[in-house]
């Protein structure tokens, strides 16, 4: 997959309808992530679904999607954009998420990412991504039903993500996403109970970039599939810092919501800057550099 510049909408963020998909790819996106669609349609959990702290957000949505049958209009429309379209995948079996990701590739996706790494899901998401083997199935499963590129987006909330981005690049994922948010929580002091009516969630922004800085860089010393580096991203300076560390691309996605979609933008003349002031002629000559020294 060919990207016009290393920048990707996260999963997540504004990714459930194709209008919003639009406003994104406008603002500069080289590539856009859905919100993780399954096989039927989901609610999510009752507010309060996010809560704001000092370094970013701490989310329990609950999966809330229309299901992939309903969804498959929304990948219709944002394929028109011009950038490629990645379908977020989530099931609660292998054969569910074959399925799922079946059916948005044959609604034109041009590759589907495993959601296999949501912190506060029972029986999907991490609780997937968390097992070696049981990640291993997933993938297997989902390469032998689509013959689009198989992204895996990994958890932080394991204590060797290099082995479990070796078990899923064994089972022939074609790029890794590292990493999803970080299992959290916080307390109301007045009303002394916990804010999420989940109680716990997952924190993104700014305050898990050095994990996910440290994630992708014990991927690529362990595995040679490419990386896709995701993980309080909000400029120029924090995606080098990830290319460095041996990315590909970068996913951003708190940072929208923190400053605004023209991030994107920014983000992409930042590292052509960057590139230029240090005598680089493309991104591929600083992926990994860190590990040089
Ligand atoms: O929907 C969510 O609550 C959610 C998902 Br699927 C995920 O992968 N990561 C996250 O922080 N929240």
């Amino acid at each position: 997959m060919r990207l016009g510049n290393p920048t990707m909408l996260a999963s997540g963020i504004l990714g459930l309808s194709a209008e919003s998909l639009g406003n994104i790819v406008m603002a500069g996106a080289g590539a856009i992530v859905t919100k993780s669609v399954g096989l039927k349609p989901r609610n999510g959990y009752a507010n309060p679904t996010i809560v704001q702290t000092s370094y970013g957000l701490i989310n329990a949505m609950g999966l809330p999607n229309p299901g992939i049958t309903e969804f498959v209009k929304e990948i219709h429309e944002a394929k028109s954009f011009g950038v490629p379209v990645i379908v977020s995948v989530y099931g609660f079996s292998a054969e569910e998420y074959a399925t799922v990701a079946k059916k948005a590739v044959d609604a034109g996706a041009d590759a589907v990412e495993l959601n296999v790494s949501c912190p506060h899901v029972e029986e999907t998401g991490s609780e997937i991504g968390q097992n070696p083997k049981i990640l291993a199935e997933v993938v297997r499963k989902v390469k032998a039903s689509v013959e689009k590129p198989v992204f895996v987006k990994l958890s932080p909330n394991v204590t060797n993500i290099a082995e479990i981005a070796e078990a899923a690049a064994k089972a022939g994922a074609d790029a890794l996403t590292a990493i999803n948010t970080v299992k959290a929580m916080a307390i109301d002091t007045e009303t002394t109970v916990p804010i999420l009516s989940n109680k716990k969630g997952g924190l993104s922004g700014p305050a898990i970039k050095p994990v996910a800085v440290r994630c992708v860089y014990e991927i690529y010393e362990r595995v040679k599939v490419p990386i896709i580096g995701c993980g309080g991203i909000t400029n120029w300076r924090d995606a080098v810092e990830f290319l460095l560390a041996g990315a590909t691309a970068v996913q951003i996605g708190t940072a929208i919501a923190l400053k605004g979609p023209n991030v994107f933008k920014k983000i992409k003349r930042g590292i052509n800057a960057y590139l230029r002031r240090k005598g680089f002629k493309s991104v591929n000559e600083i992926v990994g550099l860190s590990h040089c020294s």
